[in-house]
């Protein structure tokens, strides 16, 4: 056990063998079937959890519908103490939760760290604002009145998070739903529920020691009958549901059928606009960091380069020699940059993808090999590939969940940069590395970047929680985390108060009884 990895399920409470569900500190459901979770480092099994059924989920729903009564009577600041003493439980279990990251999803450890420091920063955003979760007041037309809006817990708030962020994700969602007074049900990835235990299982001495009901913070770990439950569920308002966009939509078409609200954060195909007045230096390590970050794995990596040919052959050749030398690696090796794909299938649509671009005139310039050392044996390791491309190829169209990055020339002004930019049919997110000042405000205006997010000299992954996060087109238009992202985990309501003697109408209306 080089790593320590017993050491880390243990402090985490991980067993051999981890029950469907869990309402808070009660868990169940320990009779159905099981699952085992190998890692994608080295393919050594580290635990199984039993699967849940659509039983186990009616279960948990009716422990979260009762406990929902409850959670919204407790003052918002309060509920964001409870969020603050999360927060610390996290800052206090940072390492091993990041390394359990690390190790069943595949991401080094640096940015497993990084996942936990998202987590971390979400609870104290959530604490503040649970003091700030304001409406407006208007000026009445009529005399004597008064206007305002106000901002009333919602209910039950469904999450379905994908493998990639295995535990942000759910706190984005979690953090911001508990201070706004709703109680959330968690249905992690199926590929990634181990990091859903090991968090349920940090939460639960504050749901402890606060003597908090069950069915607050609830996990199900189910497969897509759960989800597609959830989604179709009327006791559900909202579900707030990160990955595919496949998954999206069909997530999207049941929530809608009710009538119900959906955040969707789906798929992206973002890329950095490199112009004539790009600081070259700056933008190599966005651009690196961009594209085979989390080996390629971000909704927000850098799939697309838009190179001005004045510099492309500079650009070329100067990532051409930062990939010679890309450490690929099991993630938990210090010194690694690129770790494995999530699974074999993941290793197959990398090498379907460059198959078929090639086969649609692009040239594959750097990498794309899949690795077959001793050393990484049993893990799913590909060499992040460089391949000149047209924007309009249709697999440069498409988001491969791989590290693929796309290099398109254009030779005009930072106009046709941009058009190529949004050509494509998702909007997550989007970068220009400029020092000119007309480009980079273009680029930012209302016909520039069509994307949620739209960055200057900084790249297309690695947003801070402050903002609010997600995209538009075929990322589904939803937001979560900072901003006022939290309105949607809120049912609005406008109160006008009549304190006068006469009851005018609204618009002048004269109507004498
Ligand atoms: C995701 O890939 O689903 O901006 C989330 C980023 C991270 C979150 C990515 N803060 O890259």
């Amino acid at each position: 056990d080089p790593h320590g990895i017993q050491d880390v399920l243990r402090q985490l409470g991980i067993k051999a063998e981890n029950p469907a569900y869990s309402t808070g500190r009660q868990w169940g459901g320990a009779g159905t079937s099981l699952k085992t979770i190998v890692s994608p480092a080295d393919g050594q099994r580290i635990a199984a959890v039993a699967v849940a059924t659509v039983a186990d989920y009616e279960t948990v729903v009716q422990a979260a519908q009762a406990a929902f009564p409850v959670w919204r009577l407790v003052p918002a600041p309060q509920r964001g103490d409870i969020v603050r003493q999360i927060g610390l439980e996290l800052r206090h279990h940072k390492e091993a939760l990041g390394k359990l990251v690390s190790y069943e999803m595949g991401k080094i450890l640096q940015e497993g760290l990084g996942e936990v420091q998202e987590m971390i920063d979400i609870c104290d955003f959530a604490v503040g604002l649970s003091r700030q979760l304001h409406g407006f007041t208007m000026h009445s037309e009529r005399p004597a009145h008064r206007m305002y809006d106000q901002y009333h817990p919602l209910g039950l708030v469904g999450i379905i998070s994908a493998f990639n962020f295995p535990v942000a994700v759910w706190s984005w969602n979690a953090m911001l739903a508990a201070v706004c007074g709703d109680v959330s049900i968690w249905k992690p990835s199926e590929k990634t529920p181990l990091v859903a235990v090991a968090v349920q299982h940090i939460i639960r001495k504050v749901l402890e020691e606060n003597d908090l009901p069950e069915g607050v913070f609830n996990l199900v770990l189910g497969g897509p009958e759960v989800g597609a439950a959830m989604a179709a569920d009327e006791r559900v308002p909202l579900v707030s549901a990160t990955g595919s966009t496949r998954m999206g939509r069909a997530v999207g078409a049941a929530v809608g059928q009710r009538l119900g609200r959906a955040l969707l954060e789906l798929g992206g195909n973002n890329a950095i606009i490199l112009t004539p007045q790009a600081d070259l230096d700056m933008a190599m390590r966005a651009i690196v960091f961009g594209a085979v970050g989390t080996a390629g794995q971000r909704c927000t990596t850098t799939r697309r380069l838009i190179i001005h040919d004045s510099i492309y052959e500079e650009v070329s050749q100067r990532l051409l020699a930062a990939y010679a030398k890309l450490p690929v690696g099991h993630p938990l090796q210090a010194g690694t940059l690129v770790g494995p794909l999530i699974d074999a299938d993941a290793v197959a649509l990398f090498t379907d993808a460059l198959e078929k671009v090639q086969r649609e005139g692009a040239t594959l310039l750097a990498g794309g090999q899949v690795v077959s050392s001793a050393e990484l044996h049993g893990g799913h390791y590909v060499l992040p590939a460089l391949v000149a491309a047209e924007n309009h190829y249709p697999t440069v169209q498409a988001e491969t969940f791989a590290p693929i990055l796309y290099l398109i020339k254009y030779s005009g002004g930072v106009g046709e940069a941009i058009r190529l930019q949004n050509d494509v049919r998702q909007g997550l997110s989007s970068a220009i590395f400029t020092l000119n000042l007309r480009e980079a405000e273009a680029f930012l205006a209302a016909p520039g970047s069509d994307c949620g997010i739209a960055n200057v000299n900084i790249g297309t992954s690695g947003a801070e929680i402050g903002g609010a996060f997600g995209g538009e087109k075929e990322t589904g238009g939803g937001r979560e985390s900072g901003s006022d992202a939290w309105k949607v985990y809120m049912r609005r309501q406008t109160n006008t108060v009549n304190y006068g003697t006469e009851l005018p109408l609204a618009q002048g209306i004269k109507f004498d009884i």
